[in-house]
């Protein structure tokens, strides 16, 4: 049985939560209004003021915010606290381009923290475990959160960061990390490498917690084949704070939504409408405990259903499925969030014009990126030396805007198929929806 780590908040009924719930959502309305002159004109352009708002039920009044609001206030335009009152940014994946930055107090890193030692106690997590960190650390909030929690609930924390494969496995069975965190398709190459060093047998790993990307069911069965573990899903995004804003329980069967610290709502991307519970839709997150950033009906863009239903660990908090594919172009590719414009900037800054395809695929549990890009007719030629230095140079441009590298292959002037209407930008060979 799993030992819950805070039963009282996790397993409260459903009449506490949603009491927890309408109090907060008054306060944190009520601190956003008065601190955050953005939101506060965006209210008053709905036509609400915070006395409109009295409980959840209110919620639907209040405007959306989305990635496009944050970045036009870019960098500080929605902080709700003083600046000194700040110790830390972390930023969304991609290094430059569409950054995204949050901010947080002391106490808004706590209750992160302690959203990841829920998820890390979820898996059976506790002071005797070696918790082996693989997330990348630095603005991406993977490393810093899951370390955090890992702390919090005393295990010994490895903070590995990533790369360095046999470093990690060698790390790994010297000192007999018991719980992995890091992105599925990481544990997957973990679980390859670890076979091709004939060392498999010498791990003693007995949880996965993995997160930041689609993964799929076949995905879950191969690497806790190739791991001898049981693999968990984590969720979360930056803006609402990082990972474990939900997080999977023994049941293995949807992410249960800290709904002490964040409302979770569906609602119609086309229309802005609250869907009824059970419904596929997009998934939209109030934060209601956090000074520093606090979003209010923040769009996710991720497609998810939500459900109550009763489940078998005891825990009352609502669950969310794996996320079913998201209403905005962003993909995610080796964990890292990409743009189609970002790569289209790129090429036009270097003088490329934009007629290019993305192809993206999973092979052996990675991602292959690869991009055609269209030599405009004064560039053409085809001296194999010529071409390959000019994708070495589009590559370099292209890692310095996403933090990825991608294969980039030059092609002929009017070489990629014209489209009568949308330009067929992406191709995602990947099944992971
Ligand atoms: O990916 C935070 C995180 C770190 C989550 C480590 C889990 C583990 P961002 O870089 O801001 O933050 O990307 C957020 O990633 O809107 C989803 O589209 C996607 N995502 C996150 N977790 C999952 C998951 C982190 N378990 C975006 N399954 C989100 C599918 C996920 N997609």
């Amino acid at each position: 049985m799993t030992k819950y780590y805070q039963p009282e908040i996790e397993c409260a009924s459903r009449e506490q939560i949603q009491q927890w719930q309408d109090e907060r959502l008054v306060k944190q309305v009520k601190h956003v209004w008065d601190n955050v002159p953005y939101y506060r004109a965006k209210m008053e352009a709905a036509g609400v003021t915070p006395e409109d708002i009295k409980s959840t039920a209110d919620l639907h009044k209040l405007p959306f915010i989305t990635k496009d609001d944050l970045r036009e206030c870019y960098p500080y335009g929605l902080l709700a606290k003083p600046l000194d009152e700040c110790v830390r940014i972390q930023s969304t994946s991609g290094t430059t381009g569409k950054r995204v930055v949050a901010f947080y107090t002391q106490h808004d890193i706590d209750l992160w923290e302690e959203c990841c030692a829920r998820a890390i106690m979820a898996v059976g997590g506790d002071k005797d475990d070696v918790c082996h960190v693989s997330y990348g650390y630095g603005l991406f909030t993977g490393g810093p959160g899951l370390n955090g929690g890992s702390h919090k609930v005393g295990c010994l924390t490895l903070p590995m960061s990533s790369g360095n494969t046999e470093r990690q496995l060698q790390f790994m069975t010297d000192l007999g990390s018991t719980i992995l965190c890091c992105t599925p398709s990481y544990a997957a190459y973990l679980g390859e490498s670890a076979k091709e060093m004939g060392i498999t047998d010498k791990l003693k790993l007995k949880a996965g917690i993995f997160g930041a990307e689609a993964w799929t069911e076949e995905m879950r069965r191969d690497i806790e084949k190739s791991l001898g573990l049981k693999a968990y899903d984590i969720y979360g995004l930056t803006e609402i704070s990082g990972p474990g804003v939900s997080f999977e329980c023994e049941a293995q069967s949807g992410m249960h939504i800290n709904e002490d610290h964040f409302i979770a709502e569906i609602i119609n991307p086309e229309t802005g409408e609250v869907l009824p519970e059970g419904e596929k839709g997009e998934l939209v997150f109030t934060s209601i405990t956090k000074e520093a950033f606090p979003l209010l009906r923040y769009r996710t863009r991720d497609i998810c259903v939500l459900s109550r239903e009763k489940c078998p660990c005891g825990r009352t908090h609502v669950k969310m499925c794996k996320p079913m594919g998201r209403s905005d172009d962003m993909l995610i590719i080796r964990g890292v969030n990409v743009f189609p414009s970002q790569i289209e900037s790129v090429l036009l800054a270097q003088g490329f014009p934009p007629n290019y395809q993305i192809i993206v695929d999973r092979v052996n549990n990675t991602d292959t990126f690869d991009i055609n890009v269209e030599m405009p007719p004064e560039k053409f030629t085809d001296t194999v030396r010529e071409v390959t230095a000019m994708e070495k140079e589009l590559v370099a441009a292209l890692k310095a805007m996403l933090g990825i590298v991608a294969k980039v292959h030059l092609m002929a002037p009017k070489s990629i198929q014209r489209s009568e209407g949308k330009a067929v930008r992406v191709v995602d060979k990947r099944k992971l929806y």
